[in-house]
């Protein structure tokens, strides 16, 4: 018997009384279970790349709160290295890569992606499906993901994140045809990636496209964000036709609007900053997934009440219960648990 996935059906339209409910960066630092696994492999691409115990820190927090689905444990910047560009995690730091510069640019279009990098991702994404059929969560589907090409691109002209991007701006302004190069080899890499996790066994997946607010103008904001994004749905949609993308342009704000309408996207991740009104435009257009502030989560005030006013406002469609953001690692687990307990008490 094939067990019903309730997060499937949402994606296709449907309506839940209890919410689908997973959230962003539900494996990681927050989880001690993590913590001590983390340490154990020495380092975080070391954990990314081996796939027995990428697939345990993925079912870690599935078997700790029951979430509807699992999102494979990555990154968005294993991307780059097939571009040949290596990218460390020192401890205590975040990501750091070499900065992208004109002759790195000029070598993309010749450059020979290796595309062998992915392998130990997809493996780790057919161990997760095993090991949730093992562990009997059938009702638990799998999330693939890649960063979207101009979030990528932005660690990458940054060598790593950055307080105002002020460089990756700058390209987006004033070196307009390098930033289409990157842009177009990331684009390339990214449908390869994306299919790959499908045929290894990813049910749904997403984009995230972390800097897209920084584009606040709508001519950039097409450019650089709905152009890749579409292309990339397209291709996916045409290699693995009934595989659902959802498309999470963080900060985009008013242009939330052009990004639902243009990239043809089949679910809508809305950031804490999308109003429950807005949100309730979207969803009469495609299923909406989030919006938890994480710092509520966080600090557990009025927790039950605003997940409930989320729930209640979104109950007329299909919705996706998550977070606007990733969990911050300084959330204590037994928030996560109120939260499991007051979505799927609703209307019980
Ligand atoms: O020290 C550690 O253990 C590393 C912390 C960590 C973790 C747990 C990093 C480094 N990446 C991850 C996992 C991760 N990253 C997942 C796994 C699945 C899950 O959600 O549980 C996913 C989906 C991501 C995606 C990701 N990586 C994004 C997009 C989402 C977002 O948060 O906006 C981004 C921007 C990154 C880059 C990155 N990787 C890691 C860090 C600390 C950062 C952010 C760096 C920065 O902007 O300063």
């Amino acid at each position: 018997m094939v067990a019903r996935k309730k997060i499937l059906d949402v994606l296709n339209g449907g309506r839940e009384e209890i919410p689908p409910i997973w959230l962003m960066r539900q494996a990681g630092r927050y989880l001690p279970e993590y913590q001590k696994v983390r340490a154990s492999a020495g380092g975080f691409l070391e954990l990314v790349f081996n796939p027995e115990l990428a697939s345990e820190v993925t079912l870690q927090p599935i078997r700790r709160y029951g979430f509807d689905a699992a999102i494979l444990f990555s990154d968005i910047l294993v991307v780059p290295q097939a571009l040949g560009r290596s990218v460390r995690f020192d401890a205590g730091e975040g990501p750091r890569l070499l900065p992208a510069d004109s002759q790195f640019i000029a070598s993309l279009p010749d450059w020979n992606i290796n595309l062998e990098v992915f392998s130990p991702v997809y493996e780790t994404v057919g161990l997760i499906r095993e090991g949730l059929r093992h562990e009997g969560y059938d009702g638990t589907a799998l999330i693939g993901f890649a960063g979207a090409p101009w979030t990528v691109a932005c660690y990458m002209i940054e060598g790593g994140g950055s307080h105002n991007y002020a460089f990756s701006r700058s390209w987006a302004e004033n070196r307009v045809e390098e930033l289409a190069v990157l842009i177009e080899s990331l684009s390339e890499v990214t449908i390869a990636y994306l299919v790959g996790q499908v045929k290894a066994g990813a049910e749904v997946l997403q984009i995230f496209d972390s800097w897209a607010g920084l584009l606040t103008d709508q001519t950039d904001f097409r450019r650089w964000v709905i152009e890749p994004t579409r292309k990339i749905v397209m291709a996916v949609k045409e290699a693995c036709p009934h595989i659902p993308v959802i498309g999470f342009p963080r900060g985009a704000g008013p242009l939330y609007e052009d990004y639902v309408k243009e990239t043809g996207v089949q679910a809508i991740a809305l950031d804490q900053h999308v109003s429950m009104a807005k949100a309730r435009n979207y969803q009469s257009a495609l299923p909406v997934q989030g919006n938890l502030d994480p710092e509520i989560l966080r600090s557990g005030e009025g927790l039950e009440k605003a997940a409930s006013d989320i729930i209640s406002a979104l109950s007329h469609g299909p919705h996706i219960f998550n977070l606007g953001h990733g969990i911050v690692k300084e959330t204590p687990p037994e928030h996560i648990a109120r939260l499991m307990q007051a979505v799927r008490r609703m209307k019980e």
